[in-house]
């Protein structure tokens, strides 16, 4: 947008003491600062990008998406109340300054002004909870037919993913089995030996989650979710991905003395080379005998 700045200095110039010409500058131009911020803010909340993600990662996942929006509106909601607060604190600060010893009208046991101090913020918090119940319910949904299931086991301090829909005959475990390496800074090109998870887009993945030791936590990062992984508790979430993605994940949860080392390969592919990867793991796997 290109404003025109010699507009309002040859307009202020005509006449008029500095004050009311300063005035005369502040009537003109702060409603159209204020169109062009509320524009601006508007149509940058229309594409994900970092800022307005407000430090969230891009979302790969349906669900994502939801915590992401969820996340700007708790912003927008949060920078309502400032505005209002500080609102009114620097319209205190600048109108009613301290002009005289007289003691100003108190306003105590005035019962409208304190049923209005206590009915906002329950409106408030009530909005906030809506909202957070009505996407933590989306969020933890577990539709009954989840197209891949991966069985998901933490341990100290790896992981082993598993796909029981997708069998391999006369092994240890009898299906699909991804199991790595603890990840070794030390040794080039150890990142290729960690565990691999894989998962197809447009597709409903339910995973599993358990733990054979300790407390774990499982967390893919663009999945903008960490879910508990703990011993006799088996928890579970599903996730519908959205995008192609490739990196590491992590354990969240402290876990002993190599958490830091706990990381897998997230792979988010397409469904068709899921498909394919999948096969070749039991070709593999079967003629190995198991997991390699
Ligand atoms: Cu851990």
């Amino acid at each position: 947008m290109s404003l025109n700045r010699s507009a309002p200095s040859s307009a202020g110039g005509s006449g008029g003491t500095p004050l009311a010409r300063r005035v005369r500058l502040a009537r003109r131009w702060l409603p159209r600062a204020a169109v062009a911020a509320a524009v601006l803010l508007a149509t940058a909340g229309c594409q994900s990008n970092a800022f307005t993600r407000m430090g969230m990662p891009a979302p790969i996942t349906k669900q994502a998406k939801v915590v992401v929006t969820m996340w700007q509106g708790s912003w927008i909601a949060a920078w309502a109340v400032g505005i209002v607060v500080w609102g009114a604190i620097i319209a205190a600060v600048i109108f009613f300054r301290k002009r005289s010893d007289r003691v100003p009208h108190q306003v105590r046991y005035n019962l409208p002004i304190e049923i209005l101090y206590t009915v906002v913020p329950f409106i408030m918090i009530g909005v906030l909870f809506f909202f957070t119940a009505r996407d933590e319910n989306y969020i933890d949904a577990l539709p009954a037919h989840p197209d891949v299931v991966v069985n998901v086991t933490g341990f100290q301090w790896s992981w082993e993913f598993q796909y029981p829909q997708y069998k391999v005959p006369k092994s240890e475990y009898g299906e699909v089995t991804e199991l790595g390496q603890m990840w070794n800074g030390d040794i080039p090109g150890n990142e290729n030996q960690l565990p691999v998870l894989e998962v197809p887009i447009g597709e409903t993945v339910r995973f599993n989650l358990t733990s054979t030791d300790v407390i774990h936590a499982f967390w893919i990062v663009p999945f903008d979710f960490k879910r508990d992984v703990i011993p006799d508790h088996p928890n579970h979430f599903e996730v519908t991905p959205t995008a192609a993605y490739t990196g590491i994940g992590h354990c969240t949860e402290l876990c002993g003395l190599y958490h830091s080392r706990m990381l897998f390969r997230v792979k988010v592919v397409p469904a068709a080379q899921f498909k394919k990867w999948i096969a070749a793991q039991q070709a593999q796997q079967t003629a190995a005998g198991g997991v390699q």
